[in-house]
């Protein structure tokens, strides 16, 4: 079981997210069901829930969190984000039309192992575990990991480097679950939502070249009206745009991988803060950022479903 977090929902800690994922399916069989796409590179299982009414011809929207081990507030929003479809389904009308009409598969942690590790070990841990070959150092930046102009461009060869981008494109078994997850269900995933923080973005392709998507239009629109959507509750204020020049240029990321396999709608959130606490985000903000942030997923969601 990987430990710790929320009983509550406002604190990081208490029960493990292993246990959470059964509860929450075992509580709503008619809207959430678990499966294990994986296993982590120290065998722990990657849950994954598929949250929505069961129906036919339905499209998906996939998320994941917790891809860098650090960023706390990550596996905290997607649990929220289940917690809140089963509560307000039936009630918020919102809510009830995308669970009827889409299926949200949510994938709560990606690197588990180096979550945990952060509990246990070091809070600023960000990559996976895994050993390697001719080093001692540890661990491979997931994030650099995906064949998307893999290890070119801001991402480092040596083992050592916190952005290590590993031996070759999906040598992770965290990174190979979730790239095999998502090819075998390419013809209904309308949708790609990776969760991050720090720093108050919504990114989008590209992040590997400078080059622009051929959607950079649309998907510009999209992450500007999910950005007023979000400020709305508490004027949270979010930067949105390409990657490469909105965060830094870095190649091997997910939602660039997503992109070029044909999911047009793929954005990279980066939850609060702007720095004051940084990874260290106090759990007073987490119930406000979990709120704000799913009014932007709502409003993308609503979008995919809509187009
Ligand atoms: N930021 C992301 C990172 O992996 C990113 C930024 C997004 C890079 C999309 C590449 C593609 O560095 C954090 N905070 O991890
Ligand atoms: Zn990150």
């Amino acid at each position: 079981s990987f430990k710790k977090r929320s009983l509550n929902y406002h604190c990081y800690t208490k029960q493990s997210i292993a246990a959470w994922t059964a509860d929450i399916a075992a509580q709503n069989p008619d809207l959430v069901s678990r499966s294990v796409i994986g296993k982590t590179y120290e065998g722990r299982p990657m849950y994954l829930l598929k949250v929505g009414k069961s129906g036919s011809n339905k499209k998906a929207i996939f998320m994941d969190c917790g891809f860098h081990a650090r960023e706390w507030i990550s596996p905290a929003f997607c649990q929220w984000f289940v917690k809140e479809a089963v509560e307000t389904y039936g009630k918020d009308t919102v809510m009830t039309t995308l669970l009827d009409k889409l299926d949200f598969y949510v994938l709560p942690v990606v690197n588990i192992d180096g979550y945990i590790y952060t509990w246990t070990n070091d809070r600023m841990w960000r990559k996976t575990r895994s050993k390697h070959a001719g080093s001692t150092c540890i661990g491979t930046d997931p994030n650099r990991n995906f064949n998307a102009g893999w290890c070119t461009l801001g991402a480092s060869k040596s083992a050592c480097s916190s952005t290590y981008c590993g031996p070759a494109p999906e040598s992770e078994k965290e990174t190979k679950a979730l790239a095999d997850f998502i090819r075998e269900h390419l013809s209904t995933i309308k949708a790609y939502l990776t969760i991050h923080s720090y720093s108050q973005l919504l990114l989008f392709p590209y992040s590997y070249t400078y080059s622009l998507p051929s959607d950079y239009e649309e998907l510009n629109s999209i992450a500007r009206a999910a950005s007023k959507e979000l400020a709305s509750l508490y004027n949270t204020e979010y930067t949105y745009g390409p990657g490469a020049t909105t965060i830094y240029p870095a190649s091997g990321g997910s939602d660039d991988w997503a992109y070029n396999q044909g999911i047009k709608y793929s954005f990279t959130f980066e939850l609060r803060d702007t720095g004051r606490y940084g990874f260290l985000l106090p759990e007073s903000q987490i119930k406000p950022t979990c709120e704000e942030t799913l009014l932007a997923v709502k409003y993308i969601a609503n979008y995919v479903l809509e187009h």
